[in-house]
């Protein structure tokens, strides 16, 4: 049966919400003219062909008119800041030439795609040194879903996601394309990638100078790398994928008059059925698909995003046909594989904060498998936050993947995580258990998604192995070439170098 019930609550733990035992940066109101919101252009495939599509993709510097005065000095990939958007169709082999435009080493890496690890994955194993590239191929079968690709060299992810190294990603498929959702790009299906930055002298962003281990957040949202944006309105119903590119903040979404929308889909597929809801909240990493109804509104009418009280985008209402389509109340079957007898509960533990953050008490390194996991086998994972409450939130993540939220402290999970994930919030002292399973073997990631505390060593690693060939072994890079080529590349001496994730390290006197 549908969910007919309006959700008007976000869930989770209030006193978790951005929580902070130094000190929250409150988001503001921008004080500067409304703009246009940027809507990331599709990227052109260099070729496709009926089963392989060709994408080369750029890790570039540039500038931004993001706030009157200077231009705002920025990374991105294949333009200044943020990303084109890219196609992915299900059942197609995508080659992807990666092309290192910036002064230092940075990765690739796809949130959400279930390809090959540790290489096509693109974490921290797969560094594209400056001026160089990398060629990857591999095939897409998995449902319809929102993705994005972000840099992911440890240990400064994060600084590389605040300087502009994200962009979406669409998985397409038949079964979401046979639906009757709104999905003209950039008309009524728009993405929308929350991040939020604080403006230093002449416009600059300084990562460092905003350095917090629990996760650097500014005072300013930028959305789809806008500041202050609004969307002009032309279709009754409009789609928004929502994604929370920001290094730390969690935002808690609804419109003006409390207006109701509908959640289709989350992280990686369309949820069983809409979800009807007035507040939503997202945290670090996660997707949500939500359609909004402007149908009682009139030209000139505007209806505006918040979170809590702040402005995050004003949608001018313009002339529109009505329309009378329905939501489909059947949206997507979410697999529920059997778990493997013979598996026990997996437990990983969430553990600290600021520069003691570690998963099951030991900080990420990056030449040590934490755990082995059978491929195609179905296993029960056990997410616990250990910070007592308040505490944080930590919005726990696995590559290469999508898994099933089963329960959250023995409870039903909330009606809008039923369907496929890759990130979920576990509220402080909760334990969250998921069914994992994969469908590709490799060397992959899991994680806290507050991206300093990514960086700073709430990480692990697991090894899918296929039975077919049990030995296989994998080049595992290590913290140190990496923190060598930053040295180098900025021309410091190591004793120099700064790199948000070392200090985490350093101040528990563990070596990288
Ligand atoms: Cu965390």
């Amino acid at each position: 049966m549908a969910e007919e019930k309006v959700i008007n609550n976000y869930f989770y733990d209030e006193a978790a919400y951005d929580y902070h035992d130094a000190g929250y940066v409150p988001l503001k109101e921008p004080q500067t003219p409304q703009q246009p919101l940027n809507i990331p252009g599709l990227l052109k495939p260099d070729k496709e062909t009926a089963t392989d599509m060709y994408y080369t993709i750029v890790a570039q510097t540039g500038e931004v008119q993001l706030i009157p005065g200077k231009k705002t000095q920025t990374w991105g990939y294949n333009g200044p800041l943020l990303g084109k958007t890219v196609v992915f169709k299900r059942g197609k082999t995508i080659h992807v030439h990666l092309v290192n435009h910036l002064p230092e080493v940075t990765t690739f890496h796809w949130h959400g795609l279930a390809i090959p690890g540790p290489i096509e994955d693109g974490g921290c194993h797969a560094p594209v040194y400056p001026g160089k590239s990398r060629d990857v191929t591999f095939k897409i079968n998995q449902p319809a879903a929102f993705v994005w690709l972000h840099a992911h060299p440890c240990p400064s992810t994060a600084e590389q996601v605040w300087h502009g190294l994200a962009g979406g990603a669409i998985v397409q498929d038949d079964h979401e394309a046979s639906l009757p959702l709104p999905r003209n790009y950039g008309v009524d299906d728009i993405p929308i990638i929350l991040q939020d930055r604080r403006f230093h002298k002449d416009n600059q962003w300084d990562y460092r100078a905003d350095y917090d281990p629990d996760g650097v957040a500014g005072p300013t949202p930028m959305i789809n790398g806008t500041i202050n944006p609004y969307f002009d309105v032309t279709t009754q119903k409009v789609r928004l994928r929502f994604l929370d590119g920001a290094n730390r903040r969690e935002f808690r979404l609804h419109f003006s008059d409390d207006l109701e929308f509908a959640q289709i889909a989350g992280d990686l597929s369309l949820l069983p059925h809409p979800v009807k809801m007035t507040k939503l909240l997202i945290t670090c990493a996660e997707r949500q698909e939500i359609i909004v109804d402007f149908g009682k509104y009139k030209p000139g009418d505007v209806v505006t995003l918040y979170s809590d009280d702040v402005p995050l985008v004003h949608f001018r209402i313009h002339e529109f046909k009505p329309d009378h389509t329905t939501l489909p109340q059947q949206l997507f079957e979410t697999p529920d594989p059997a778990v493997d007898p013979n598996l026990p509960v997996h437990h990983v533990t969430l553990d600290g904060m600021d520069e003691s953050v570690a998963i099951n008490g030991k900080k990420f390194k990056m030449d040590r498998i934490d755990y082995k996991m059978p491929l195609h086998k179905v296993q029960i994972w056990d997410i616990e936050n250990t910070n007592p409450a308040p505490g944080m939130i930590h919005p726990y993540h696995m590559h290469g993947t999508a898994f099933e939220v089963i329960s959250r402290d023995g409870h039903a999970p909330y009606p809008n995580e039923r369907g496929l994930k890759d990130t979920v919030a576990v509220n402080p002292g909760e334990h969250v258990r998921i069914k994992v399973w994969f469908n590709v073997a490799g060397v992959f990631m899991y994680h806290c998604h507050i991206i300093e505390h990514e960086d700073g060593g709430m990480m692990a690693q697991l090894q899918v192995v296929d039975p077919a060939d049990p030995n296989k072994k994998y080049h595992l890079m290590n913290h140190m070439t990496l923190m060598k080529a930053f040295a180098e590349e900025r021309h410091v001496p190591m004793d120099q170098l700064w790199l948000g994730g070392m200090d985490s390290y350093k101040k528990m006197g563990m070596e990288m």
